[in-house]
């Protein structure tokens, strides 16, 4: 019955394992990476709420949902360590707060541009929301033609013994900036898929989607003057 003989872990052999070796330091780690996710899940519910009452407060007040869709997503523990990785970080829960600012994501899908910049600046305004980062695509979209608006702002959740403030990467596009971003994310951003003719085809179809989406904002407001 050798091979079936069973390990008993006392609590000395488990103290040395956690106080002295690679794996305690790698188990600790993980306890310390599971409760920053547990933080930057809660500041995902803060902001997701405040896109929500933002969108019912447009609704009470003009009638009208400036928010198509809220999307929200925690950054996978692989795209995490390869982050790290690539950046040549060092793999600990601290350097993971201290270095990315896309832990925690939330993306809000607007119908037309004008509304991604007046929602962003709603959100701003909160004050317990300060902004660390902006970055602009919409105004300069990026040579491939991606547009968006992303915000990396800093938000306070309160735990029950202490606030702690938590950082997350805000994302604002329209249907068809989302749309156009889903397809060249398939075809390159993630698979480092490498066809030229399909990135002048796609740099197109950003410039076609944007002009459409200025069109469609311009008889939304004919519509209003009506
Ligand atoms: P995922 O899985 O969507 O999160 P920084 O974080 O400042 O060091 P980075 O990561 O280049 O630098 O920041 P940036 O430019 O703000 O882009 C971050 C995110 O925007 C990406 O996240 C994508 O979601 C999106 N994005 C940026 N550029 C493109 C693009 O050219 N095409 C598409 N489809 N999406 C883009 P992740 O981490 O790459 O992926």
């Amino acid at each position: 019955m050798e091979n079936n003989e069973e390990i008993y872990l006392d609590d000395e052999f488990m103290s040395n394992l956690m106080e002295n070796d690679a794996i305690g330091s790698f188990i600790r780690q993980g306890e310390a990476f599971k409760t920053l996710m547990a933080y930057y899940k809660c500041a995902i519910m803060e902001i997701e709420t405040k896109f929500n009452v933002l969108n019912e407060d447009f609704s009470a007040e003009y009638d009208r949902n400036p928010i198509e869709t809220v999307k929200t997503r925690l950054k996978s523990p692989e795209s995490i360590i390869e982050k790290l990785h690539r950046k040549q970080l060092p793999f600990s829960a601290e350097s993971i707060e201290q270095n990315l600012n896309d832990i925690a994501g939330v993306r809000v899908i607007c119908a037309f541009p004008e509304d991604i910049f007046l929602l962003s600046d709603c959100l701003l305004q909160q004050d317990d929301v300060k902004l660390i980062k902006k970055k602009d695509y919409i105004s300069n979209p990026k040579p491939n033609g991606y547009r968006s608006l992303h915000l990396i702002v800093e938000v306070p959740i309160f735990l029950h013994t202490e606030k702690r403030f938590m950082k997350v990467e805000v994302q604002f596009r329209t249907i068809a900036m989302d749309f156009w971003a889903s397809l060249e994310h398939q075809i390159y951003y993630k698979k480092g898929h490498d066809a030229i003719e399909l990135r002048e085809e796609l740099k197109n179809c950003a410039e076609v989607s944007a002009a459409l989406d200025l069109r469609m904002q311009n008889i939304r407001a004919q519509i209003n003057e009506e």
